[in-house]
């Protein structure tokens, strides 16, 4: 698997298609009315959860439609050091002041579920594993994206070191805030997936994820969890905190 061989089509393209669905859907949750979507779903909803459940259902025929179309072959584009966006925009549910601030001395990475090495880890442990860095662009759902430069582990190695089952379909996050996401297996392995360790910004700045966040260039900005605390591999779907709310779970190529 080569991580330098540079894809031919401009790495926007495949967001796009996707971007529009989702903002379709945000569009439809907003201004359909429960009774139009009775009509579309051909059954009576009487409140805002039928309406919730009708949008779930749309969402996981994307998934579907979206994994089938899935190649793991694809690589997201790279970038040069000067392209990169200066400084790279923070988001998160919350505003930047009530990012959490994790003692990276202390701090160790728990591993659950279908895992044969579940030890914790520290952060000199996954130090000592081999590392790539990265330039790729990170795309946010609420309009905005940017280049940024992440280092760290390729994920499929990390994956290796633990044992993890790779049969098993989804690799969860929790973060030391209250979010949560997950991804498919194959993009658990994809060759561009990275457990980072170096982060955009100003050396000693935490906000983007410190001391440990997995970047996922062929997924959305919401699935590329910061603050991870813990990582488990499972058979059942997570789903994640903006997925919770009616983002598509797939969300990317
Ligand atoms: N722990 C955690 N991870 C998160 C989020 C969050 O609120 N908490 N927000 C997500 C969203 S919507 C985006 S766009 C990116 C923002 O990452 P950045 O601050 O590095 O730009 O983080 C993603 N991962
Ligand atoms: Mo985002």
């Amino acid at each position: 698997m080569s991580i330098e061989k540079k894809p031919t089509a401009p790495s926007l393209e495949p967001f796009k298609k996707k971007l529009e669905v989702i903002q379709r859907r945000s569009f439809l949750k907003k201004s359909l009315s429960i009774g139009a979507l009775s009509l579309l779903s051909g059954c009576t909803l009487k409140d805002e959860d039928a309406v919730d459940k009708i949008l779930w259902a749309m969402s996981q025929w994307n998934d579907r439609v979206q994994s089938f179309l899935f190649s793991p072959d694809k690589l997201a584009k790279t970038y040069t050091e000067a392209e990169i966006t200066n400084p790279f925009p923070f988001n998160a549910y919350y505003e930047e002041i009530f990012a959490p601030i994790v003692d990276g001395e202390n701090y160790r990475l728990a591993l659950s579920g279908k895992i044969e090495d579940k030890k914790s880890r520290s952060l000199e442990d996954l130090r000592l594993l081999p590392q790539i860095s990265q330039i790729t662009r990170h795309v946010c759902v609420e309009g905005w994206s940017a280049v940024g430069k992440w280092g760290g582990v390729p994920f499929h190695l990390f994956l290796q070191y633990i044992g993890a089952d790779i049969t098993a379909k989804y690799v969860g996050f929790q973060c030391a805030d209250k979010y949560w996401t997950s991804i498919d297996m194959q993009t658990a392995l994809h060759p561009q997936t990275l457990l980072v360790l170096d982060f955009p910004g100003k050396s000693g700045e935490t906000k983007y994820g410190f001391p440990l966040k997995v970047r996922i260039p062929t997924k959305l900005g919401f699935k590329n969890p910061k603050f991870v605390t813990e990582i488990f591999v499972t058979n059942d779907n997570p789903g994640g905190y903006w997925e919770k709310q009616g983002y598509n779970w797939f969300s990317g190529s």
